[in-house]
């Protein structure tokens, strides 16, 4: 019988790296579990988890380093060495950087976390204010809504003492599985759950109150429940006395809008905003449970999202236990995460465009102009991208970024498959599974992990902080945490644990650290915030600063999408929500998974039967979605659970990609975020069949 080994790795094919005993034989992976190490380990995976096989032995996996040889776009390349590799990626960075400058240099991650500290020292190393990532999209708004009032980073819900959580926008069921249990336990210790979403979906199942408001109108519901708050005189008045700035100028601006106004805006009765104002701000401790996305995936949604954010400090839920605690429980310090600072000696993209993001800040460029930066050389000429798992397709237009990654002088991608986006590039790089490499992880409760390499790498694929560190050995540039190698880095992230990696080694199913931080609420008293007041701001200085430049409000202000995007209503009646999240598929990369994929035949459309009946189409009709910019084809999934007038589209699938028809300069001017959630189109039958 041939040996069997099980390896402890965690599994990267969404961020929340739950642990997999991986099976091993003969240097082959044959299976996986999910792992019972630790208590609350469920040996459960995720669909995608227990699909891995078919992840890291896919046939689009790239194998070896790959130099074009074709025209840009062509698809031809040839194998070379990665020697060869990393002499093109040094001639070519180098002459572009005594062209150009650095700054004509953009260092891109896809949506990949793990490696991104080192990616930011590689552009620090090269003198690049151009660290670039898709939190372009995702995140960084929430984070910048949530320093501009409170000065720090987001506070999560401390769902274990909460009474009332308030989910804004957030299908844990289908987005974050690792959350389900506890998001089971509220309801069965009798907490109460409000939950805020277009659709009814599983987690709005669960809830005592599901508000149902139309995308992309979330300000105005959170500025009436604030509104109802005060003139109920439920809001903590001993809080926000002490420590809220500009309270008296958010209480006149809430005032415009009791619920019967936000009913006729967001389309939720007056009756059950009243009764939720009352059940959050009444029933605590009370915690607001939200998503990196979908809120600010809308043209006013930064501000929105910061009318959301407000409710916390107006009731007294800041930093408390059970509310929205700044530390929810304890960690152990180590080196990198949030640690290394982007360059700000040279203007980085999206600077002039979106200023806020960078007094905010966002330790990262804005980059959702960047195939302007490329195509128009304005405010001055981006000449290079090196790519971490670029994904054109996840940005509006996708046509137009693609065309930029075309006149590139020079774009090499690392990633593990053959995407679209790789076709663009000068040269092809082969990135290691999570199976393929060694990874140092700290996890809650103090917790250090090593995800443990399983299985040698497929082709001559490299782990790619190995290949970054490659790239900066090649270019002769300088990083004290790189340049002494992997190993030396990972004892480097470790440090100030006090955890060995050999301790790790020895125990791959986790570690806790030697150095422990305790939680600790109302950190504010001793600290103050670190906003410009001082305080929490309702009124934020930071964006009044840019009143006059930009037109953006201090206060959390409102802007209707249907308003102020001027759309031809008659043309496009219907508003168009893209890119919800389905359990099986993670945005571009698991389309090319069999067990995953062959779920469906084509892109889902959900439409409303009122709709359905409207257009004359039937569920499992081929369907055509348009907008002002483009067209796409999917398969009609008729739908109680949605509202009549709302389209859903899901994303990701290149056979018919929803970004296809989001308009590249529908944006949030504060965020830069594209409006995925509110745009607007039409729909028709469309004839023949649906392609597979
Ligand atoms: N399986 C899977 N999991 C994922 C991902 C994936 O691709 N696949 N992606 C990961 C990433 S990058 C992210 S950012 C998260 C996102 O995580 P979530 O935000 O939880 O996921 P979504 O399904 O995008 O959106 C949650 C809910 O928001 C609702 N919604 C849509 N528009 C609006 C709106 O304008 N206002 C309000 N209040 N609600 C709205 C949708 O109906 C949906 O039910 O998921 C992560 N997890
Ligand atoms: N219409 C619409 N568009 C959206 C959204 C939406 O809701 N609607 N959501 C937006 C959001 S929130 C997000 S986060 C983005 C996500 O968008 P993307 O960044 O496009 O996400 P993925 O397709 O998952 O990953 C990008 C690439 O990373 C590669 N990759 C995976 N693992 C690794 C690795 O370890 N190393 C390397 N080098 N490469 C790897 C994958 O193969 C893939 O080619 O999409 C955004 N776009
Ligand atoms: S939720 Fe699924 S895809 Fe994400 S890490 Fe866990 S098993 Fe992997
Ligand atoms: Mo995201």
């Amino acid at each position: 019988m041939n040996q069997r080994v099980i390896k402890k790795v965690r599994c990267n094919i969404c961020s929340a790296g739950c642990p997999i005993d991986a099976y091993v034989e003969e240097g082959k992976l044959v299976s996986v579990e999910g792992s019972r190490d630790l208590p609350g380990q469920s040996g459960g995976l995720c669909s995608k988890g227990a699909a891995s096989r078919q992840y890291v032995y896919n046939k689009d996996r790239i194998l070896y380093p790959m130099k074009r040889i074709g025209k840009k776009g062509s698809g031809e390349f040839e194998r070379i060495s990665w020697d060869e590799a990393y002499r093109m990626i040094a001639e070519n960075l180098l002459r572009i950087k005594k062209e150009y400058g650095p700054q004509a240099a953009a260092f891109y991650a896809g949506y990949p976390k793990w490696y991104r500290p080192a990616l930011l020292r590689l552009a620090n190393a090269y003198g690049s204010p151009n660290y670039c990532t898709e939190s372009s999209t995702c995140f960084q708004s929430a984070a910048m809504a949530w320093r501009s009032i409170y000065g720090n980073d987001i506070c999560f819900p401390d769902l274990m003492h909460a009474q009332t959580v308030l989910v804004w926008s957030n299908n844990l069921y289908h987005s974050n599985v690792g959350m389900a249990r506890p998001y089971q336990s509220l309801k069965a210790r009798g907490a109460k759950i409000i939950a805020v979403d277009p659709r009814e979906t599983v987690t709005t199942q669960a809830a005592d109150i599901h508000l149902k408001l139309l995308p992309g109108t979330d300000g105005a519901l959170a500025l009436s429940m604030a509104q109802v708050i005060i003139e109920e005189g439920l809001y903590d008045k001993e809080f926000v006395e002490t420590y809220v700035y500009g309270f008296e100028e958010y209480k006149a601006y809430v005032n415009q809008f009791p619920p019967e106004k936000a009913e006729k805006i967001t389309g939720v009765d007056k009756e059950l905003i009243r009764e939720s104002a009352r059940m959050y701000a009444s029933n605590g401790p009370a915690g607001i449970m939200f998503s990196a996305s979908p809120v600010v995936h809308n043209i006013n949604g930064m501000q929105n999202y910061r009318a959301v954010m407000c409710l916390i400090a107006l009731t007294g839920n800041y930093d408390i236990p059970g509310g929205n605690p700044s530390r929810p429980g304890p960690v152990s310090p180590c080196n990198e995460y949030g640690k290394v600072k982007r360059l700000d000696t040279i203007e980085a993209i999206g600077e002039k465009d979106f200023p806020a993001w960078f007094d905010l800040p966002c330790e990262e460029a804005q980059c959702t102009r960047i195939a302007d930066y490329i195509l128009k050389e304005e405010p001055y000429p981006l000449k290079a991208v090196v790519g971490f798992g670029l994904n054109h397709r996840m940005w509006p237009e996708p046509e137009h970024f693609q065309k930029a990654l075309k006149a590139l002088d020079f774009y090499v991608n690392v990633d593990l498959f053959f995407s679209d986006s790789s076709k663009m590039a000068d040269l092809v790089l082969p990135a290691a599974s999570s199976f393929e490499r060694d990874v140092v992880l700290n996890g809650r409760g103090g917790m250090f992990f090593l995800s443990e390499k399983a299985i040698e790498p497929v082709g001559e694929a490299k782990n790619d902080i190995e290949i970054m560190i490659g790239m900066l050995r090649a270019m002769q540039l300088h990083d004290e945490a790189l340049e002494h190698g992997y190993e030396k880095y990972m004892e480097y992230i470790l440090e100030p644990s006090g955890v060995t990696l050999e301790e790790l080694r020895a125990h791959p199913e986790g570690v806790k650290g030697r150095v422990i931080i305790s939680p600790a609420f109302k950190r504010y008293e001793k600290e103050g915030f670190h906003t410009p007041s001082g305080k929490v701001e309702f009124v934020s200085q930071i964006l009044e600063r840019y009143k006059d430049s930009h037109g953006y409000s201090g206060l959390p202000e409102y802007r209707d999408f249907r308003e102020v995007s001027g759309m031809d209503r008659e043309a496009y009646p219907l508003i168009l929500n893209t890119g919800s999240r389905k359990p099986q598929l993670f945005h571009a990369r698991t389309y090319r998974l069999p067990w995953l994929a062959g779920l469906e035949k084509a892109t889902l459309v959900e439409i409303h039967p009122e709709d359905a009946k409207k257009y004359g189409i039937a569920d499992g009709d081929m369907v055509r979605v348009s907008s002002p910019v483009g067209s796409i084809c999917g398969i009609a999934a008729v739908y109680l659970n949605s509202q009549p007038g709302i389209v859903h589209v899901y994303h990701g699938n290149a056979k018919g990609e929803a970004n296809d028809l989001i308009d590249r300069n529908y944006l949030d001017p504060i965020s830069g975020f594209p409006g995925y959630k509110s745009y607007f189109c039409k729909i028709e039958k469309e004839k023949g069949e649906v392609k597979a």
